[in-house]
């Protein structure tokens, strides 16, 4: 069997090249990392199936969005690990998107715990890991050229729909979204023309989960605070959302793969069935007379 080339390996996915032009294979790891100070190193640990889990929950809420009119870059699940996906040119930006108190805003500004912020907050971090990925305002954005203002507009509008959207989901489900990370990439079209597109992955490792009734933790925060569990939590998120059986798929710390194997497959065919939407606008061309 060839090997396929390594395009970019993270800490908790590996991306590797598409089986089509224009494509990429994003392949989800079980290991998992988490910032324990400010400026320390990341710790990190493994967590059988959690790939499994993140995949499948990724693809459904990217084709939940996609549903929505939001365009996203997941095209179909490849097997239980691995999805296919638009190969996009990176936005070297983290996009938070913040509706409760919780982590680094409350650490930075002092605010407690759970407090429900007076309007959804959005922040942007410049992806920059030797800088440690700082916080940056919309005008270091514009002025070091990092994406054009109406790219920017674009990029908020988008966030604010998903966080309204994916608000309404989890609250579906018991579950209360505290705060995510978005990325977005762009897309050039042959006549020049430009797409803004959700890109990465939205899952447990990306997003603070709740429980709107206990406000018990269903996320990363597991692991960066020691509290245990952390499969079951994030198992737990992808059995709400019925993507996994209501036994599971992992028990007592192992993976169940054949029944993973078993399940289906997600499509995002709206994704390529439906034409994007440029945002930069063609120039109309005169009608001769
Ligand atoms: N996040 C930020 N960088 C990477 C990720 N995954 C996510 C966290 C949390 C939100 O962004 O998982 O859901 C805000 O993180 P923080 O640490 O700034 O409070």
């Amino acid at each position: 069997m060839s090997r396929r080339r390594v395009i970019y390996e993270g800490q908790a996915k590996i991306i590797y090249e598409g089986t089509e032009p224009g494509t990429l294979i994003q392949y989800f790891k079980d290991d998992l990392s988490a910032r324990t100070t400010e400026k320390g190193k990341d710790k990190t640990g493994s967590f059988a199936g959690k790939g499994v889990l993140n995949n499948r929950i990724s693809a459904h809420l990217m084709s939940k969005l996609e549903g929505i009119g939001i365009p996203t870059h997941f095209l179909k699940s490849v097997n239980m690990r691995e999805q296919l996906v638009r190969q996009l040119e990176m936005i070297p930006l983290d996009i938070v998107m913040r509706n409760v108190a919780a982590g680094s805003i409350a650490k930075r500004l002092g605010l407690k715990e759970g407090a429900v912020l007076p309007r959804p907050i959005i922040e942007f971090y410049y992806k920059n890991d030797e800088l440690d990925n700082p916080l940056v305002s919309e005008d270091h954005i514009i002025a070091f050229n990092w994406i054009d203002p109406f790219e920017l507009d674009e990029l908020v509008a988008m966030s604010c729909r998903i966080n309204d959207y994916l608000n309404g989901l989890f609250a579906g489900v018991g579950l209360r979204l505290v705060d995510f990370k978005l990325e977005y990439g762009r897309l050039w079209g042959e006549q020049g023309e430009l797409y803004l597109i959700l890109a990465d992955e939205i899952s447990p490792d990306t997003c603070r989960l709740w429980d709107i009734e206990t406000n018990e933790k269903f996320d990363r925060d597991r692991f960066r605070h020691d509290l245990g569990g952390v499969i079951d939590a994030y198992q737990q998120v992808a059995q709400r959302l019925g993507l996994v059986p209501k036994g599971g798929i992992i028990e007592g710390g192992s993976i169940n793969e054949q029944l993973a194997a078993s399940l289906s497959q997600i499509d995002n065919d709206l994704a390529r069935d439906r034409g994007l939407r440029s945002i930069i606008k063609m120039p109309v061309k005169p009608r001769k007379q």
